[in-house]
C-alpha cells in the first residue's frame, strides 16, 4: 500500500496540515509555455481558483443547455446509479459520467480551451477523473456543504497526490442568490484532515449530502479567518477553475433561477488512482475513472 501522505477520517481529532504538492506543476518556463497567461497562472496559484469569463459563446451554451434538457426529461425516472436525486429523493441533483455517456460532452471534455489549460497547471497529459452535470434547480436545488474535493478523491478513490483541477463551465448567470460557489482563497495550500471513518457505499449518500468527509467548525473558522469567503459570480458561459483542494460549498438555490453547471475534472496521467486510503471498496467507474484514456473515447 503506498504511503498515505494524506491521512484523514482516522481519529476522532481534525488537523490542519501544510499541502505537500505544489498547486503550479513544472517548471516556470514551461508554465508559462500554455494558454494561461502569468498573471492567470499567478492569481490561479494564489487564490486556488480562476474565472475565465466567456469562455464558451451563447450558442455554444444554447446548445450543452438543450442536451442537458433532453437529459433531465429522458432521465426523469432513470434509476442508474449515475443519476443522482436531491435528498428529497425526486427531483435530479446531479448526472455523472456525461463525458463517456453523451457525444456533446465528451466533445467539450476534449475542447482545448479546458484540456489544455488542466494540462498546463497540471504540467503533463491530462484524463478524466470525473465529469457531472449539477443542476442546482430554482427553489429545490440543495446545498453542497463545503468540502475540499481532494479530501474526498483521496480517501475514496485513491488519488495520491494534490495534482487535479475542476473546471466549472456556467450554464446559467450564476449569482449571489442561486447558489453559486464559494470558495476560501489560500485554502489550497493546507490539508483538512476530516474526523470520522468511511462507511461502505458512503456515495450513495454523501454525492446527495455530504455530512462526512468535511471540515469540522474549528478548522473552517480557521481557514475563513486566515482568508475570506469569495463568490466569484459570473454570466452564462464563464468557466470556474478550481484547485481539485480547494476549500468549496454552495448554499441552496431558494431563487426561482436554476444554476446548471457543467464540470469536467482532469487528472494528471502520473496521479492515476491506487486503492482508495479508506481501505473501503472502490467508489464506481462513474464516479472516479479508472481506466484513463487521454482522450477518453465517446462509446
Ligand atoms: O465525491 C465526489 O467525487 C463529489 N462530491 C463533491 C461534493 N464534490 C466533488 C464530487 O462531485
Ligand atoms: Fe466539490
Amino acid at each position: 500500500m503506498m504511503t498515505d501522505l494524506y491521512p484523514s477520517r482516522i481519529g476522532g481529532q481534525a488537523t490542519i496540515t501544510d499541502r505537500k504538492d505544489p498547486v503550479l506543476h513544472g517548471e516556470w518556463d514551461k508554465l508559462q509555455q500554455g494558454r494561461l497567461t502569468e498573471s492567470q497562472l499567478k492569481s490561479y496559484q494564489q487564490s486556488g481558483y480562476l474565472l475565465l469569463e466567456n469562455l464558451f459563446s451563447e450558442p455554444e451554451v444554447d446548445k450543452m443547455l438543450d442536451e442537458l434538457k433532453v437529459i433531465w426529461r429522458d432521465r426523469a425516472d432513470d434509476k442508474s446509479p449515475e443519476v443522482v436525486r436531491e435528498p428529497s429523493g425526486k427531483v435530479i441533483r446531479s448526472v455523472f459520467d456525461i463525458h463517456r455517456n453523451n457525444p456533446l460532452f465528451e466533445k467539450v471534455s476534449q475542447d482545448p480551451r479546458v484540456r489544455e489549460a488542466a494540462e498546463q497547471v497540471l504540467g503533463s497529459d491530462v484524463y478524466i477523473h470525473q465529469s457531472r452535470i449539477n443542476f442546482k434547480p430554482g427553489f429545490v436545488g440543495k446545498e453542497f456543504y463545503w468540502h475540499s474535493d481532494f479530501e474526498t478523491w483521496h480517501v475514496e478513490d485513491g488519488m495520491p497526490r494534490m495534482r487535479a483541477v475542476s473546471f466549472s463551465i456556467l450554464l446559467d448567470d450564476n449569482m449571489p442568490y442561486n447558489g453559486s460557489l464559494m470558495l476560501i482563497p489560500g485554502s489550497q495550500n493546507y490539508f483538512v484532515s476530516c474526523v470520522g471513518e468511511t462507511p461502505e457505499n458512503h456515495f450513495q449518500t454523501s454525492l446527495r449530502k455530504q455530512e462526512l468527509g468535511v471540515p469540522d467548525n474549528n478548522s473552517m473558522r480557521k481557514l475563513v479567518e486566515m482568508s475570506r469567503i469569495d463568490m466569484p459570480v459570473g454570466k452564462r458561459g464563464s468557466v470556474l477553475m478550481f484547485e481539485c483542494n480547494t476549500m468549496h460549498g454552495s448554499a441552496s438555490n431558494i431563487s426561482p433561477f436554476p444554476r446548471r453547471n457543467v464540470f469536467m475534472v482532469f487528472n494528471s496521467i502520473n496521479n492515476q488512482l491506487v486503492e482508495p486510503f479508506s481501505g473501503r471498496n472502490r467508489r464506481p467507474e462513474f464516479i472516479a475513472n479508472r481506466t484513463p484514456s487521454i482522450a477518453t473515447p465517446y462509446v
